[in-house]
């Protein structure tokens, strides 16, 4: 019975505390850290690919292969981060991101789409289609960061 007690109270602190991480607001600094950090490891994985279709950098099937597994969840990751609690918080994103969220976010589904796109033939063999799938995605970067990042 005691044992029961324990086992009740201890579910639920862990469940409550759980809830509160999902209720609470994450810092504008913080989401902009989380965000930015997102879009450095699609970085890290997609630069390896990236100069892949003009022959910059050697076609390697397994990185491929992992690599698109990888940005296949990466690619979801950033999005949520770009809120408007954000839009005063300093970073490279240019303020067109919020009065403009839709075409935003049209852009990050097109780009989550040809990455997709990538992960679903990246075994397949096919090196001309694979080869073009990471063209696609790469406009889509350049695409997105023309609109709405900062000019480095
Ligand atoms: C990359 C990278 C980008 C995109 C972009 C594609 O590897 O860091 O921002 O590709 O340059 O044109």
């Amino acid at each position: 019975m005691k044992i029961n007690h324990l086992l009740f109270s201890l579910s639920f602190l862990i469940l409550s505390t759980q809830a509160g991480l999902v209720f609470a607001q994450a810092k504008p600094e913080v989401l902009v850290k989380q965000r930015q950090a997102g879009m450095q490891m699609i970085g890290k994985y997609f630069g390896p690919l990236s100069g892949m279709p003009s022959g910059k950098a050697p076609y390697k099937a397994d990185v491929v292969i992992r690599n698109a597994a990888f940005l296949e969840m990466l690619s979801k990751m950033p999005w949520d981060g770009f809120t408007e609690a954000t839009k005063d918080t300093k970073s490279s994103t240019l303020p067109a991101v919020f009065t403009e969220m839709n075409k935003f976010e049209e852009k990050s589904r097109h780009f989550q789409s040809t990455v997709d796109k990538l992960a679903k033939i990246s075994k397949s063999g096919d090196e001309a289609g694979i080869k073009a799938a990471i063209g696609e995605i790469g406009k889509s970067c350049a695409d997105c960061h023309d609109s709405y990042r900062v000019k480095p």
